[in-house]
């Protein structure tokens, strides 16, 4: 690793960014010394409140107690929209690319408004109330942006479900959610091909009866089965509700949103976020992470269903007034050139993506990168994986020509937004590390004993204090809030990351340290994969690791061991694949299937994954000690199991 390399701040970026150095440090220590003051003012300055609060924030990380700006009203859609009408009702709030290169539209802030506004009146014309659970499953479309701001305009709590999970997936969701109201398309396109959205919701729908309402947005226009009575189209309802529809005052607590995701054990947990902290958070880093400066056009890659989404593409740009971009489809629709193409089109200047796109066109050459001009590009990001310092190093040179900073922002569904990040005009960049903590972020590295590790070192990263975005609980299931982050080291959250820093107090994210896999940027739990794998008749166990793979980071690797009297096959392979893709989705999907004899477990039991994980990756001669394995000679059948695959 080329850790020594350092890119000092170029001047031309210091010059024009909104913080420099100094200011950075300033603004640093006191958002630590007195956070108080510190994000009363940041409150004031970012967000437009009906009232204001009587407390900035109260937090008791044992008890996973954790409020700011208690007593204060604000709405999140107001500050996404009314508040600007006045300034900005002609300027585009959203610029959408369709995936085939001839579509796109640009909505104004006032389109924008008015729509989410009618769908909002849509909604409570069905019942939906403040609290409600609402959940919506849409492709990369303005209406899905258009459906979690009407959510946010009458206080209903959104619920996002990617539209590449399966209707299993989605019914879990429905169900765990408790809603009675979906939002979905009749198709989704992607790189050309449709995904059928609103036929994975029928199955899902079969299981969960309390749904009485189906709003349906017309993206392909294909041929779908329809249930009177339940099923609206979304074009059909905002033509005939009224315009006409009041920001519902929040409390600063009130819940905002739920996102599914996956931890290491059992179903995936949603995480709950309230109103101001989260939305304070989204619109300051957006702001002074991207730098954003008014008129420029701003694009993240990632889908709404994922929280970065959520974040940066909906709520932080848009409380900002920025212009942000949606995109429907996929990096290499038509072909590689397509990202950069987009740019020129737009003429995009900050630019937010992942490692596994970055990897994934590095291997395409520079050629489609080249051909085109990304002139008004000035500012690049990345998010949801480590990037290992040759991507990032082509990222710099090849797309950026030497000249736009890198931001590395590393966060978490549950933390809402980005937590350790380089600020564009303030930190010397290093290809690889996250760097340095934003405004009111503690982190600290624990050992597995609990101390905390002081100076350069390397440990498990946790956060010491609370934060404005920070979750407040997994809905319906405080327990497994405290238990996942707060328990394990007590008075602090843990992230579930290990990381090291370095002697300049730079982080360097090393990656999960449990068992969640991080699959092209996609968190994936490996408890939820082996359940799947399990389902099926011929299976008596299955254990899954994840394994360095050159384009996602980390490849799915499933240990099958087949109840006696069921042979390995292609078929049985194929079947269970189909499996995975049916009970969560495709992106779960296995890549490597290895039937195992038997499993590496110690004498009480329990699977001795670091084995399985050395094996995955074919590092044989290295397995560590297996003294303490129940049967040691489990060993040598795998390694040996390996080679005849
Ligand atoms: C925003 C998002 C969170 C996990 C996180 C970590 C990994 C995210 C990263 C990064 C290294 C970065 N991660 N950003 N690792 N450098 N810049 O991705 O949320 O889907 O919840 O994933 O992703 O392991 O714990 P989420």
């Amino acid at each position: 690793m080329s850790e020594s390399k350092v890119y000092p701040v170029p001047a031309a970026v210091t010059e024009h960014a909104l913080l420099d150095r100094r200011q950075y440090e300033q603004m640093y220590q006191r958002s630590i010394s007195d956070p108080d003051s510190f994000w009363g003012e940041q409150a004031e300055a970012f967000l437009t409140w009906f009232k204001r609060w009587d407390r900035v924030h109260y937090a008791d990380l044992h008890k996973g107690d954790i409020r700011w700006f208690e007593g204060a009203k604000l709405n999140v859609s107001y500050n996404c929209l009314d508040r600007h009408l006045a300034t900005r009702g002609d300027q585009i709030a959203l610029i959408w690319e369709g995936d085939e290169p001839d579509q796109d539209k640009r909505i104004t802030y006032r389109e924008l408004h008015e729509q989410v506004c009618r769908f909002a009146n849509a909604l409570k014309a069905r019942g939906v109330r403040k609290g409600d659970r609402v959940c919506i499953y849409l492709p990369m479309i303005p209406e899905a942006a258009a459906t979690m701001l009407a959510c946010s305009r009458i206080g209903a709590v959104h619920s996002v479900i990617f539209g590449g999970f399966s209707s299993n997936a989605l019914r879990d969701r429905i169900l765990d959610s408790d809603c009675h109201v979906l939002i979905t398309a009749d198709e989704g396109v992607r790189g050309g091909r449709p995904v059928p959205l609103k036929e994975n919701a029928e199955r899902a729908l079969a299981e969960c009866p309390k749904v009485d309402t189906v709003f349906v947005v017309r993206r392909t226009g294909s041929d779908i089965t329809w249930t009177d009575g339940r099923d609206i189209w979304y074009h059909d309802a905002i033509r005939t509700a009224t315009v006409d529809c009041p920001a519902e005052p929040m409390d600063a607590e009130d819940s905002f949103y739920i996102l599914y995701t996956s931890g290491s054990t059992g179903k995936p947990k949603g995480v709950l976020h309230t109103t101001a902290g989260y939305l304070l958070q989204a619109a300051m880093t957006h702001k002074y992470i991207f730098d954003y400066h008014d008129n420029e056009v701003y694009w993240c890659t990632a889908d709404v269903g994922w929280v970065t989404g959520h974040s940066y593409i909906v709520y932080g740009p848009l409380a900002n007034g920025a212009t942000t971009l949606l995109f429907e489809g996929v990096p290499t629709y038509p072909d590689a050139s397509r990202f950069w193409q987009i740019i020129d089109k737009h003429q995009v200047s900050i630019f937010y993506t992942a490692p596994t796109a970055i990897r994934a066109l590095m291997g395409q050459g520079d050629e489609p990168v080249k051909k085109t001009s990304r002139r008004s590009l000035r500012l690049l990001g990345t998010v949801g994986e480590p990037i290992n310092p040759e991507a990032w190093e082509w990222y710099y040179h090849i797309v950026g020509e030497g000249r736009c900073p890198i931001v590395d922002t590393w966060w978490q569904t549950e933390t809402g937004t980005i937590m350790i990040s380089p600020l564009p005009g303030a930190t010397d960049l290093k290809p690889g590390s996250a760097t340095l903590p934003f405004f009111g972020i503690e982190p600290q590295l624990v050992d597995n004993e609990g101390n905390i590790v002081s100076g350069p070192g390397e440990g498990n990263l946790c956060i010491a204090r609370a934060w404005p975005s920070m979750m407040r609980t997994v809905y319906g299931d405080h327990e497994r809030f405290l238990n996942t982050y707060l328990t394990h080291y007590p008075g602090m959250y843990f992230t579930g990351d290990g990381a090291r820093r370095d002697q300049d107090g730079y982080y360097w994210i090393t990656g999960r340290i449990d068992d969640v896999l991080n699959i092209s940027g996609h968190r994936m739990g490996t408890a939820e994969i082996e359940s799947a794998l399990v389902l099926h008749s011929a299976v008596a166990e299955a254990a899954v690791v994840g394994y360095p793979h050159a384009i996602k980071g980390q490849g799915i690797y499933a240990y099958v061991t087949l109840i006696i009297g069921n042979a390995p096959s292609d078929t049985l392979r194929q079947e269970l694949i189909d499996l995975v893709r049916e009970e969560i989705g495709a992106i779960a999907k296995p890549d490597i299937i290895q039937w195992a004899p038997s499993l590496p477990k110690t004498r009480s039991g329990k699977i001795m994954r670091r084995i399985l994980r050395k094996v995955a990756a074919n590092e044989l001669d290295n397995l560590g000690d297996t003294s303490t394995l129940a049967d040691p000679s489990v060993v040598a059948r795998l390694v040996e199991s390996r080679a005849h695959q």
